[in-house]
């Protein structure tokens, strides 16, 4: 039987996170056996806010690196950097014109990332969930492992699914989302009701991938908590809610059972250990970035061979979607 499709990407916007790791890559590794899985660096959608170049050059093959250090193997995953695969923008421009204005108002990232920059007010920033619609669709991919804070730009996805098939015929899987059951949204470590963002002005409030062993053991022992003093999972304690989603999406041990643990001690011993884990965690990924960027020509050879996998298939699905709307062959 043939493998169904699986795709999802990362933006190379900055350093990626804690938040980033648990809620999305750590879950791909797991699914590349049983999916044909493809994996974009999603360097369209990092321009609608401002990059600088340089950076972005940086951070685009540093992400590859991580890609690879977290155990996405290219011989069984397909990895591309988006801007080299240009059908992603054409799909996007047809299914922009499906698209309704009202649909595009009402996503909260949007409302979120234009008062973070209101100086910068661009149409791509408006349009992204339509570019990142088109990444899905033009693999006629079945499931998307993603955060929970790409639950709403999902849904647009498979609704544009449903009225392209509805409207001409059956041409593309109607997408399901793939959420972690835990850390489905790491929250910021300074402000626990704020998602953990890479772009975060606040260094304190994210982990990055990158971070060195004491960098984090500090970051998580000042994480900000509350004075109730007692480690349970609710909602009024968003910071030690946070610490033990982590706590638990690192170890796979049950939130219970460490609420169990560390009940009747205090929050010392719980941060110490939280620091500690994902310190030691995060290690092994660490030490192979470092080493895989040293081989630029390997990353190289493997984003050449991604591209041309992946536009592959992009070509097919482009060529079927412009025949049904009507487009003249070239010839
Ligand atoms: N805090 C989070 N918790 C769980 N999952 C998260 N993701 C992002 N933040 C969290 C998931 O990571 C994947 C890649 O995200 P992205 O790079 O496409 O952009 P984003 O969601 O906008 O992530 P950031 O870190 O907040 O980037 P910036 O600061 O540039 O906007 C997605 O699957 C996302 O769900």
């Amino acid at each position: 039987m043939e493998k169904k499709r699986l795709f999802s990407g990362v933006q190379p916007s900055g350093r990626i996170t804690l938040g980033n790791y648990l809620g999305a890559l750590s879950n791909w590794t797991t699914l590349q056996d049983e999916y044909e899985c493809i994996f974009s660096i999603v360097d369209m959608h990092a321009i609608t806010v401002p990059q600088n170049p340089k950076e972005l050059r940086e951070n685009a093959l540093l992400l590859l690196a991580q890609y690879l250090a977290i155990g996405i193997d290219p011989q069984k995953s397909t990895i591309f950097i988006q801007s080299h695969v240009p059908e992603h923008a054409e799909l996007s421009w047809v299914l922009s014109t499906m698209t309704y204005m009202g649909e595009l108002n009402r996503m909260t990232q949007y409302k979120e990332k234009s008062q973070k920059n209101s100086d910068n007010l661009n149409a791509g920033l408006f349009t992204y969930p339509v570019l990142m619609a088109a990444d899905i669709l033009l693999y006629c991919t079945d499931l998307v492992p993603v955060g929970a804070d790409q639950k709403q730009h999902l849904e647009l996805a498979r609704d544009l699914a449903n009225r392209f098939n509805h409207r001409y015929s059956d041409t593309f899987p109607v997408p399901e989302g793939f959420f972690p059951k835990v850390a489905a949204r790491v929250m910021s470590l300074q402000e626990p009701n704020k998602k953990m963002s890479k772009s975060d002005a606040n260094e304190n409030g994210f982990i990055s991938l990158l971070d060195e062993h004491d960098v984090i053991i500090k970051k998580i022992k000042r994480a900000v908590t509350d004075s109730v003093g007692i480690v349970q999972y609710n909602d009024e304690q968003a910071g030690i809610k946070n610490l033990l989603e982590i706590y638990s999406k690192m170890t796979g041990e049950s939130i219970e059972s460490i609420v169990a643990k560390y009940g009747g001690k205090g929050y010392g011993d719980f941060k110490q250990d939280t620091a500690e884990i994902v310190a030691e965690g995060l290690r092994p990924v660490r030490e192979k970035t470092k080493e895989l960027l040293s081989d630029k020509a390997y990353l190289e050879s493997v984003y050449r061979e991604g591209a041309e996998k992946a536009e592959a298939i992009a070509r097919k699905t482009l060529r079927k979607v412009h025949k049904k709307i009507g487009f003249l062959p070239r010839g």
